[in-house]
């Protein structure tokens, strides 16, 4: 088919850049000793914003912005992070991948290791940065990351030394320039967007009865447009896996959105709908508007560029291509890996990628394009790589250089990065064996539970208001019965995850453990017959795990499969005692249930700071005393 249409589109964003050039900076200079305690303070307020034009919605804003603040830090420092709830509702911040060895109190979920943060009040965190690499913290209250609450943390390794680039070129020189773009690296969010908050989405979820995934558009850095198709674009994109799906609704296609339509029984389930509630605007109206585009300024004099993609989206799973590069990806969920060169990265919710891109074309501006990879929406972002000195788009045509198109299909061979092979740099084998193993079941809970409810147990729903309940981290665990939604390990242990997902259609889930990374030793589709990962292992092809040098991460994703169920095992060794989640990132399923609470370490469990432990955080009063507020307090 003809791009035509989307060659205009993009030439549009072309030509707007040049007029708005928006360059990203990010403060440096956080030069302190490694025993420092480096102090943070964000305000959180509620307000009018329309970072895709348009209408504004109401969205957190971290001290006026959006994304917050990036803290960056040092390997070894303290920090305190002290946060001002202004907004209208309750909230907490979690320090996503941050281990929180020691200090559970500030891992930021509500119901297990805080109450949440009532509106007017304050809260400190304090943690150490443990480890170096890309993290980002944002709201864990309900699904508030979906109202804008989020930010990087860039953790600067002791010594570069520590980095995998001696993998990619041995010549000393080069990995000086790969180290040097690192110690610059940018952080690159891309994200879904929607027009309505993430309580009026939720609401419309319930009046609906549906499992909402229908996004306006996807950003890149906070900045995007609602891009809108026509017909026949929408009908050339509609993967022909969908067709026959399709067939089960009137009219038998895509939205004008690009959504799969909100009541198809094969991706819903088996429930009645009430499509009628839901604004015409959520799934079906498309109306184009645009906002700025973000620029990530490179040059091309310093050899390299090194970017961290972070998704800390609501449900889209995302890929990315940068025009005219290709990327050396040496970093995933903040650890250094094994460095592979690849075209395009999958991000799925949660995860950060790594890349070091080397500077070797003409200086001009390269699109980065960023594709939904799920199979619910037909949508794209765009972003600009920006070389210094710049002559403008790097070719007449807008898509000369597009590895992949608007519905994420490959234009041209890409090689993609490839998760199972991203060993931890240095090599960190797991135990060959596990003392523990737990099961658990993906799937919808069905009739009477709506569409949007899930388990990942199996049994029952993590509901929301447990988010309300006094945190499980201020209660003698032996006073907490152990059930399908809170399990107990013992420290020092080592736990097998045997995440089963019920198909058919059998979704990719993007599931987080707080607190500690955990080895992912292997995926499979079919039934998982087996009580432990050793009987699998005797049964299947050797290939099934990997036990040598699996990927060491805080997010791994379930295999999709359109017509089986399929599982993921994770193992990892209790070492830090706490009350940490286990949850799909994808907000609308962690609200619809998605999660069990891990209390990790029960036979150590930790003394609670009086501080926190009066079950309510830092209050006003003490924060004053202590001269911690901020003077507008
Ligand atoms: C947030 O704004 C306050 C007041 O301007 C400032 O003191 C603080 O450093 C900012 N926080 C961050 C993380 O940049
Ligand atoms: C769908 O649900 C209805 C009502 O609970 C039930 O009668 C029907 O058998 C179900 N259909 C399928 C295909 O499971
Ligand atoms: C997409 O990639 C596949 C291999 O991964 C290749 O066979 C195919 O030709 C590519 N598509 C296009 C349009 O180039
Ligand atoms: C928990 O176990 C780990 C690993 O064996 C150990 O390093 C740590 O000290 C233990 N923690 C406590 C509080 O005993
Ligand atoms: C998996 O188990 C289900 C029911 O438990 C069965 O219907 C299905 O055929 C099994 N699938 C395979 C591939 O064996
Ligand atoms: C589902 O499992 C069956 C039995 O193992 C297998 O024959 C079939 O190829 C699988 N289907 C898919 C889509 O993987
Ligand atoms: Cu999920």
């Amino acid at each position: 088919m003809a791009f035509s249409r989307l060659l205009a589109v993009f030439s549009y964003l072309s030509l707007a850049l040049l007029s708005t050039a928006a360059p990203s900076s990010i403060p440096h200079s956080l030069d302190r000793r490694a025993d420092d305690v480096v102090n943070f303070e964000v305000t959180l307020t509620w307000e009018d914003y329309a970072p895709i034009g348009g209408s504004p919605r109401k969205m957190i804003m971290t001290n006026g912005t959006f994304p917050g603040p990036p803290l960056k830090l040092k390997v070894g420092q303290s920090v305190e992070f002290l946060v001002h709830n202004q907004l209208p509702d309750p909230t907490t911040i979690h320090f996503h991948g941050i281990v929180q060895q020691g200090t559970p109190w500030s891992d930021g979920v509500p119901g297990l290791t805080q109450p949440a943060i009532p509106p007017g009040s304050s809260y400190l965190y304090k943690w150490t940065a443990d480890a170096s690499g890309v993290y980002f913290y944002h709201a864990h209250f309900r699904s508030q990351i979906m109202d804008g609450l989020y930010g990087a943390i860039i953790i600067a390794p002791e010594s570069k030394d520590d980095k995998p680039f001696s993998l990619i070129n041995d010549d000393p020189e080069f990995q000086d320039l790969m180290s040097a773009a690192d110690d610059e690296l940018q952080p690159v969010f891309i994200s879904d967007f929607n027009k309505y908050t993430s309580a009026e989405l939720h609401r419309q979820e319930q009046s609906a009865n549906i499992d909402f995934a229908c996004a306006d558009a996807i950003l890149v850095n906070g900045k995007g447009s609602q891009l809108c198709l026509t017909r026949d674009e929408l009908t050339a994109y509609t993967s022909p896996k969908l067709v026959p799906l399709l067939a089960a609704v009137s009219p038998s296609e895509i939205t004008d959105k690009g959504c799969l339509p909100p009541n198809l029984p094969a991706t819903q389930g088996n429930f009645t709908f009430n499509i009628d509630s839901l604004p015409s605007d959520a799934y079906f109206e498309c109306t184009p508007s645009s906002g700025e585009t973000e620029v990530i300024n490179v040059d091309g004099e310093k050899g390299f560029a090194a970017l961290t993609f972070i998704n800390p989206g609501g449900y889209e799973l995302l890929k990315f291509t940068i025009d005219g590069h290709r990327m050396w990806v040496y970093g995933a969920d903040g650890g250094y890996i094994t460095p592979q060169l690849v075209d395009t990265v999958a991000v799925n919710n949660g995860d950060r990628y790594s890349v070091l891109i080397e500077l070797n074309q003409a200086p001009a501006d390269y699109a980065i394009r960023v594709a939904n990879s799920g199979l619910n929406q037909v949508i794209s972002g765009f972003g600009v790589l920006r070389y210094k000195g710049s002559s403008g788009p790097a070719s007449e045509d807008p898509n000369a250089l597009a590895g992949m198109d608007f519905a994420g299909g490959n234009l041209t061979v890409l090689v993609p990065f490839n998760e199972n092979l991203a060993a931890p740099y240095p090599p960190s084998p797991p135990s060959p064996t596990a003392d523990v193993t737990y099961q658990m079941n993906i799937k919808k809970l069905g009739q009477p539970g709506g569409a949007y409810e899930w388990t990942l147990s199996g049994v029952n729903p993590f509901s929301p208001n447990l988010e309300d309940q006094t945190p499980l981290l201020y209660t003698d665990p032996s006073n907490v019965a152990e059930s399908d939604l809170i399990l107990k390990t013992t420290n020092g242990t080592w736990v097998d995850l045997v995440i089963k997902t019920q198909g058919p259609l059998a979704q990719p889930h993007p599931m987080h453990k707080h607190s500690n990374k955990a080895y992912v030793l292997g995926k499979g589709v079919g039934n998982w017959t087996w009580n432990t990962v050793a009987e699998a292992a005797a049964a299947l092809p050797s290939t099934a795990f990997n036990f040598q040098n699996p990927p060491l991460r805080d997010g791994y994703t379930t295999t999709p499969n359109e017509r089986n169920n399929t599982w993921m095992v994770l193992r990892y060794q209790v070492v830090n005692p706490g009350a940490f989640l286990f949850h799909c990132h994808v907000q609308t399923h962690m609200f619809g249930g998605m999660a069990v609470a891990m209390l990790d370490g029960v036979d150590e469990w930790p003394e609670v700071p009086a501080e926190y432990a009066d079950g309510n955080g830092m209050s006003l009063k003490k924060l004053a005393k202590k001269g911690k507020l901020h003077p507008k307090q």
